[in-house]
């Protein structure tokens, strides 16, 4: 009578041990499915071991596995076991003197399970703390040689790369859609050593010099009596300290425009921010800026929406970047330079390029692309890799040299001292998502964490007892060589260059270049903030700074708080718009936007059936809303619900379908049955929440499509027929064409009043 687990079990063991084939069927537990688009929120089968993490294999002195190997064995064996690998029999009930006696003492295994969990979490970061990642590959161009020799830039060289994004001020486990920069940092494994882009999805910086950097943060994390409010701007020390420091104007401004709530990490642009130098093969410099730009287009939430996805899904840009690389939809960005000739002043058209509160429109400087990003595979483990990943822009690889950015000097020494405490030590690059694809000879030694077993006895050069290794790199060997540049003579000062001093005029040119919807936004987004601060004087200098950007917006916001609008205190420059900066005028692939479709057991469910499948073919994710969860029977072939009207919420969804009236004849509490044949009451001829749903992806101008009488629950939403991005027709097909064609704008854009 063997135990049939058990029996699964032991082969387990013998397969990671490698003493079997692959590893057995475990009765009860599905056979791994391929990956589909089916239903991304299905459970999967783990993913293989990444291939980025594979380091260089090794064996330790007593025979067992280092190095990438450890790690992915770090769990193996079929048995609970200690630390130590002791199997254990029992672990729920502590050592006691007797069933109701005192717990021993001596409990070893109690003492040891409590303690590695005292000790399970790490300092969060300082800033950046809630994040999401994944890994992927990076394709060079070849397009970026001339500028250069960074080999990872080259043509065709793959290189796996691992991107984290975040928020900045919230903590580990604050919402993902609050207003806030988001961070876009990416690790590439090039053959020449890791090169970390630590950027963010906004191009400019709150501060010019690194040495504010505690400042601001102070100010813009909770206030520390009470420590509220949380993963937010709208506070009083935040707008007191970018008020007094109107270099932040510029930052704060993408803020409160629709940047500050993406809809998605997919849909964001990213930035290099700094300026950087680049090297060719023959020693020449160029200047660049860094560009990610996403395939999907760049697009946002609505402040309400983003409000109410708080509450309903405080995971939904982590969720939305795995569901989609777990359903196939590989998110890409290209990456991109904007090139400026390398000259003793460091400018381009007057923009001094060494000021991190600056842009160059791209109209003056277009993004010229050097590669493609990715990203195509999920973490195995949020801790391991998500927290644990250490990015440092001190990181840099031969080809890539830095500026004399005053932001960027302090950023050089923030990095590593930070993972100093966050990860414990100073050997945080040998954990499995921070170790290079390179090989390493460093001389670094020992130190708190340290898992290398060193050989040799002479770690310092030169040397005669280890054959005089490790040897020293050339120009023609792959050397990090720092270009070599000229420094000006100068004296000692606490100052800033007179160029840093205009706070208003590039501020101006994003404010002009936004359309009448986007202004609108930017309006409701300084009136929300400054009317959640307390103190007059604070919202009096926030309308001093609108009022130094442009006039209208002082007004309306002004407006808004019930104040006076002032008169500017510095002369508006005239700026020519830069079209590159507004989210809207294009078109977007809709690969992996979410499809509601509601229905119920009455509706044309063969008609939702064929529209599930088109929505499919079309590389987006439908989602089927009913009133109850568990299958709607379609002549027996039925349909899974994946939402039902108690879980489900218009923020979900990009765009929302109706086949029939779903839900008709319920209470307000979707309690009764709905039957064939009843048809609610006029005023309430479906479920409230459908109402609800349907009024809400209105008002956020989101495209709307129904079949098979739709038309009656529209109307009771107060949605009107045959407005703008809503669409009925007969087949259920006929109106997704329609809705997909919508959704290359993102939005029904004229749905918003024009506001100024
Ligand atoms: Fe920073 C994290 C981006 C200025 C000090 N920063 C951090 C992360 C991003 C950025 C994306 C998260 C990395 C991750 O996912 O682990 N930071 C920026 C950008 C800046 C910037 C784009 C301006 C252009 N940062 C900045 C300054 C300082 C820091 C001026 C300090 C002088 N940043 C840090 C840090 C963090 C960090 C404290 C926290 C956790 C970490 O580094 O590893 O060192």
């Amino acid at each position: 009578n063997e135990n049939p687990l058990k029996a699964a079990a032991e082969k387990i063991t013998e397969a990671v041990r490698g003493e079997a084939g692959p590893a057995p069927e475990i009765p009860g537990v599905p056979a791994p499915e391929p990956p589909s688009f089916a239903e991304p929120t299905e459970p999967r089968v783990p993913l293989p071991p990444k291939s980025d993490q594979s380091g260089p294999e090794t064996v330790s002195p007593t025979g067992q596995p280092t190095g990438a190997e450890q790690a992915r064995v770090a769990q193996s064996g079929a048995y609970l076991t200690t630390a130590q690998g002791n199997r254990l029999y029992e672990t729920d009930h502590s050592l006691k003197a007797g069933p109701r006696g005192p717990v021993l003492l001596q409990d070893h295994h109690l003492r040891e399970k409590i303690m590695h969990f005292d000790h399970e979490r790490i300092p969060e970061r300082v800033v950046h703390a809630r994040g999401a990642a994944a890994h992927g590959v990076f394709q060079g161009y070849g397009t970026a040689a001339k500028i250069t020799k960074a080999a990872f830039l080259e043509k065709d060289i793959e290189t796996p790369v691992f991107v984290r994004f975040s928020t900045v001020l919230g903590s580990r486990g604050s919402a993902d859609t609050v207003r806030d920069t988001r961070g876009f940092a990416t690790k590439f494994y090039t053959s020449e050593g890791v090169f970390d882009l630590v950027g963010n999805n906004i191009p400019v910086f709150f501060i010019q010099d690194a040495i504010k950097f505690p400042d601001i943060i102070h100010a813009g994390k909770p206030h520390p009596d009470r420590e509220i409010p949380q993963a937010q701007s709208a506070h009083d020390t935040f707008w007191d300290f970018v008020t007094l420091h109107t270099e932040a104007t510029h930052h704060t401004l993408w803020n409160m425009s629709d940047r500050g709530i993406p809809r998605s990490y997919r849909m964001m642009e990213g930035f290099g921010v700094h300026t950087f130098r680049l090297v060719n093969a023959e020693g020449a410099t160029t200047l660049v800026k860094f560009h990610w730009k996403p395939k999907l287009g760049v697009h946002s939430l609505t402040w309400e929406e983003a409000q109410i996805i708080n509450g309903m899904d405080p995971d939904f840009h982590r969720r939305d970047l795995a569901d989609a690389i777990e359903s196939g939809a590989y998110p890409q960005w290209e990456l991109g330079v904007q090139t400026f000739p390398d000259t003793p002043d460091q400018t381009f058209e007057g923009i001094d390029l060494l000021d991190p509160t600056n842009i160059v429109p791209e109209e003056l400087a277009p993004v010229q692309p050097i590669g493609l990003l990715t990203l195509n595979a999920n973490p195995s483990n949020y801790f391991a890799e998500t927290e644990q990943v250490a990015f440092h822009v001190g990181h840099l690889v031969p080809g890539i040299d830095i500026t004399d950015d005053a932001l960027l000097a302090g950023r050089l020494f923030s990095y590593l001292d930070t993972q100093i405490t966050r990860l414990g030590g100073p050997n945080f690059g040998q954990l499995p998502i921070n170790r290079t694809h390179a090989p390493v000879n460093d001389m670094l030694r020992d130190g708190m964490h340290q898992t290398a077993v060193h050989t040799g006895v002479a770690p310092y050069r030169p040397n005669s007892l280890d054959g005089g290794c490790p040897f020293l790199a050339g120009n023609d060997t792959g050397a990090y060589i720092e270009v070599p540049k000229e420094l000006p003579a100068a004296r000692k000062v606490r100052e800033a260059a007179a160029s840093f001093d205009d706070h208003f005029s590039q501020p101006r040119l994003f404010w002009l270049s936004m359309t009448p919807p986007e202004r609108e936004h930017i309006v409701a987004a300084y009136t929300f903030e400054l009317g959640k601060c307390y103190e007059q004087a604070v919202k009096e200098r926030g309308l001093q700074v609108l009022a130094n950007i442009d006039g209208e917006l002082c007004a309306q916001v002004a407006a808004g708080l019930g104040l006076p609008a002032p008169e500017p205190t510095v002369p508006h420059t005239e700026a020519e718009p830069s079209p590159a900066l507004s989210q809207l005028g294009q078109e977007w692939p809709a690969d992996g936007r979410i499809i509601g479709i509601v229905t119920d057991g009455n509706g044309d469910l063969a008609g939702v059936r064929e529209v599930r499948r088109a929505v499919l073919d079309a590389g987006m994710v439908p989602l089927v809303i009913a009133p109850a969860g568990g299958k709607l029977d379609a002549d027996g072939d039925p349909i899974t619900v994946q939402r039902t009207f108690a879980t489900a919420r218009s923020t979900e969804f990009d765009a929302l379908l109706l086949a029939g009236v779903p839900g008709r004849g319920r209470d307000a509490f979707g309690a009764r049955d709905a039957k064939a044949g009843d048809t609610g009451t006029a005023e309430a001829p479906t479920d409230p929440r459908v109402l609800l749903m349907l009024a809400e992806a209105y008002r956020h101008a989101k495209a709307l499509g129904g079949w098979a009488g739709a038309e009656t629950a529209l109307a009771a939403a107060g949605v009107p027929t045959g407005a703008p991005g809503v669409v009925t027709g007969d087949s259920g097909s006929a109106v997704l064409a329609d809705v997909t064609a919508l959704l290359a704008k993102h939005r029904v854009w004229e749905r918003f009043p024009a506001a100024l």
